[in-house]
């Protein structure tokens, strides 16, 4: 199998990437999320230019402590785009795609939000185009952006079930057509899967192609506010904090999900956690760590048929 080069790679080499070891499936029956990704970036060149994110260097490839395991990271920007970035681990026992686009604050597009999480056992899979802003109230800016979605959300409504109880926080960054679902593996699941990512994939970049670059300064401000608000709620409550701190121990980890992953969190703002989620603010004013101490709800998928949000 020759490794597929995409355009700008051959312009300027990754050289710490080794395509072939990625695109070897060594496991016997397991997924590889590489497939997704390169799905993902050669839709995305044929939309936009793409071009290496600085933090290319820093972030490309490393091993896990044992020395079992890989993380494979990519990072690029585009005109509109500030940071597309791509993390793929692959250990002896499990699979992670954690795939995100952030548009820059020009553009009030929803982030693009793909998170597979694989085991022996079990998936655990975030898949949606989040929106920036509130759409349980702001009915213009659910209109502007997901009423022509929701057909292809009821598209794998039935494929998908809904995944369990979510804090009310999570439920907020989503929208109306989230796939968050959990399955036991099977070949088919991940075609049903990869199919989705593509379909999600394809009308989020329709959506960034048609988006107009906001000229009017308090609405930029208004969009970095909330990418912020983004960056710092997924960068305190990543669930796959624990994994990653199994791997590559605990300050690598923070290193990856404050600078890489999250990158924006500590530069786009300078309001905190506490300024946006204060109810997870225990008695004396300390961080409350355990996700399971706010409640959970939503136990069934919030949201009807029509996309109208039933979840009160
Ligand atoms: C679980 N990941 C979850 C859950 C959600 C997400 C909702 C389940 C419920 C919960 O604990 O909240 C994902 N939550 C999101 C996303 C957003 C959000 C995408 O609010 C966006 C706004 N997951 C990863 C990575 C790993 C990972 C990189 O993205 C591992 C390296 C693992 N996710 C992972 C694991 C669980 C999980 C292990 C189960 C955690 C548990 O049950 O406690």
């Amino acid at each position: 199998l020759q490794p597929k080069l995409h355009p700008f790679l051959t312009r300027k080499p990754i050289s710490t990437r080794d395509w072939r070891k990625t695109q070897t499936c060594i496991h016997s029956f397991s997924v590889s999320y590489q497939k997704f990704v390169d799905f993902a970036l050669d839709e995305t060149t044929r939309h936009t230019h793409l071009l290496p994110s600085p933090l290319q260097e820093k972030y490309n490839f490393m091993k896990s402590k044992d020395g079992k395991g890989e993380l494979s990271m990519l990072s690029y920007e585009a005109t509109k785009i500030r940071l597309l970035r791509s993390l793929i681990i692959e250990t002896e026992t499990l699979q992670v795609l954690d795939f995100t686009v952030f548009p820059k604050a020009e553009y009030d597009v929803p982030i693009f939000c793909a998170n597979f999480f694989t085991s022996a056992k079990t998936n655990i899979v975030v898949l949606d185009l989040n929106p920036l802003h509130d759409i349980i109230h702001e009915y213009d800016y659910k209109e502007k952006y997901f009423k022509s979605l929701i057909p292809l959300g009821l598209k794998y409504v039935e494929l998908f079930p809904w995944g369990g109880k979510l804090t009310s926080e999570s439920i907020n960054f989503f929208s109306p057509i989230v796939i968050w679902t959990r399955f036991t593996s099977s070949p088919q699941k991940y075609d049903i899967l990869y199919s989705a990512f593509k379909d999600y994939y394809k009308v989020w970049l329709e959506l960034l192609g048609k988006a107009v670059k906001e000229r009017d300064g308090s609405q930029i401000l208004h969009n970095l506010e909330a990418q912020h608000r983004y960056l710092t709620w997924r960068a305190e409550k990543d669930p796959g904090q624990g994994v990653l701190k199994k791997l590559v121990g605990d300050s690598l980890a923070k290193d990856l999900l404050r600078s890489f992953l999250f990158n924006g969190v500590d530069e786009l703002g300078s309001k905190t956690f506490n300024d946006y989620f204060p109810q997870y603010c225990c008695e004396e004013g300390t961080l409350n760590k355990k996700s399971n101490s706010v409640d959970k709800s939503f136990e069934r998928r919030p949201w009807d048929a029509r996309g109208e949000f039933i979840g009160n």
